[in-house]
């Protein structure tokens, strides 16, 4: 009987799984059979931009978190494939930030060149993942959009490649009921002109909260006021952002703050986060965490450890990305293949807590992205994934790091090397705060005059 794979979620995670086989495959070694399935009509997961926002075509949540003219927050460097670089598939040197288009676009040339999307069934959500301890494997219940048909089939692994920046955490502030303006969590959040001459409140302090509102900056929001939780983001703001203690309530158009100021708002964006969401598992099966470094019961971060049969790709924090989803699925692979060998149960976990323990001791950000690449170094040991420059990965974090505290809107016209090639980026032709359109000729094209004939 042939060993079949189920693949949940044709995002940069799936298409790693995807790829990782593929590359064994094209080294001589015999593959299982893989089935991937994606609810979505296309690939490349959170990069394949939704302008809808709510329920999608087919009354499923729409999955995209991804707005118009979000270009890459940190360096294109960090993130780079170690099998597929940016050379490769640009041919000349690109800035270090590109927008979602772009990055969309090279993400999609890895896995064309390697020929994995007949594996993929488009348009196709999982309903359903249970175990049957009887026979060993996992029942799994899909339907099909295509064929208004849900069906069953079996599966010997489950890969879960489904991300966890889609369901909104949401939390509730007194009045929000009866707010004059628009409240909207991040997930919902696509055009930053909708706010342009309006007052924004941002609720949150990370990465979203920090990128949507500068979004509303560039875009021509009259002002902005993040407020926080826990600390604030402390960057060099513009002259019309204020950072606030948190909301404690609103009133009207008016919205109050724990140090007992207030400010009128027109609009405001809780950029609160996400949950890790998988209402497709059975209970036994599914990671219940909160967004984190290290998410406890995983294996090396992967594999379940309560039934390594079932794996989890891309469900940490994330410093590293694209590179660290490879590392993962490339380990995934050589443990499904029978190339590594796994220990006890009692052993995979006493490993998990050590992570754990170590995990909890971290104190800032340098700290955070030296032990996610120290993680993702013993992956790549362990199998062929092609090594890369650890140490230099983490200094350019650090450089970028560095970057957004001496200028939070000027940070992405800075350029950076390779670790991959050795090549360094290009200035981008236009600088981040007056390229206003983001789109793949724009951006590829040789100067803003040729751009704005490209897309007009
Ligand atoms: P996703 O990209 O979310 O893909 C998951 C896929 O699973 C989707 O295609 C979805 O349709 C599918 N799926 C989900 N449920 C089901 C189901 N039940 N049945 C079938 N299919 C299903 N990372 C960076 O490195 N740089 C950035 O600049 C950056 N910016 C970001 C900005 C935003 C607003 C967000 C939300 C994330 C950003 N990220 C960024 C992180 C981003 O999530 C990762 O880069 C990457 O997309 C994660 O890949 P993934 O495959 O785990 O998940
Ligand atoms: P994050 O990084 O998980 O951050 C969530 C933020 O929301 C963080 O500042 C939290 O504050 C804050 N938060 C969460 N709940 C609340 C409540 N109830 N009240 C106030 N503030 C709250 O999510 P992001 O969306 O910023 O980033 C996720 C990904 O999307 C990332 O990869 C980006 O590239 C894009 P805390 O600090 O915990 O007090």
């Amino acid at each position: 009987m042939t060993t079949r794979i189920a693949i949940i979620g044709a995002g940069p995670c799936g298409l790693a799984q995807l790829r990782a086989f593929q590359s064994a495959a094209a080294k001589g070694a015999e593959i299982p059979e893989l089935v991937c399935f994606e609810k979505q009509s296309d690939w490349g997961g959170m990069w394949n931009y939704t302008w809808r926002t709510g329920l999608d075509e087919h009354g499923e949540p729409v999955h995209g978190s991804m707005y118009r003219y979000l270009w890459s927050n940190g360096p294109k460097e960090c993130l780079e494939f170690a099998d597929y670089t940016f050379d490769e598939h640009f041919g000349r040197p690109i800035g270090s930030y590109p927008p979602r288009e772009v990055l969309w676009d090279y993400i999609k040339g890895r896995v064309e060149k390697a020929g994995v999307r007949p594996y993929i069934q488009f348009n196709t959500a999982v309903r359903g993942v249970v175990f049957d301890e009887a026979s060993g494997q996992f029942e799994v219940t899909v339907h099909s959009y295509d064929h208004d048909l849900t069906h069953t089939e079996r599966f010997d692994y489950v890969v879960v490649a489904s991300g966890h920046f889609s369901t909104p955490n949401v939390p509730c502030f007194e009045g929000f009921e009866s707010f004059a303006g628009r409240v909207l969590h991040a997930h919902d959040f696509r055009d930053a002109l909708e706010f342009k001459g309006k007052d924004v409140l941002i609720v949150g302090a990370s990465y979203s909260a920090e990128d949507i509102g500068s979004q509303c900056y560039k875009y021509g929001a009259r002002s902005i006021t993040s407020c926080y939780r826990s600390a604030p983001m402390g960057y060099k703001w513009p002259e019309n952002w204020e950072e606030k203690p948190l909301l404690t309530h609103v009133s009207g158009s008016t919205a109050f703050f724990a140090d007992g100021s207030s400010k009128h708002v027109d609009a405001i964006v809780l950029c609160t986060g996400y949950k890790h969401h998988f209402p497709f598992l059975a209970e036994n099966l599914r990671l219940k965490t909160d967004n984190r470094l290290w998410p406890l019961n995983l294996y090396k971060g992967v594999l379940w450890e309560d039934n390594p049969k079932l794996v989890y790709l891309g469900m940490q924090d994330q410093w590293y990305s694209f590179n660290m989803f490879d590392a993962q699925a490339w380990y995934a692979r050589d443990v499904i293949l029978g190339r590594l060998a796994l220990p006890d149960q009692a052993t995979m976990h006493a490993e998990d807590l050590a992570w754990r323990e170590e995990e909890l001791t971290l104190k800032n950000a340098q700290e955070m992205f030296e032990f996610q690449g120290k993680y993702i170094q013993t992956l790549i040991d362990a199998t062929d994934y092609p090594s890369f420059d650890i140490a230099a990965v983490n200094q350019t974090f650090l450089d970028w790091k560095h970057d957004k505290y001496d200028d939070i809107m000027g940070y992405r016209n800075k350029c950076h090397r390779s670790l991959m090639t050795g090549t360094l980026a290009t200035p981008h032709h236009t600088s981040w705060l007056e390229a206003l359109d983001d789109s793949l000729a724009a951006y590829l094209s040789d100067s803003s005059q040729t751009a704005i004939k490209a897309v007009g």
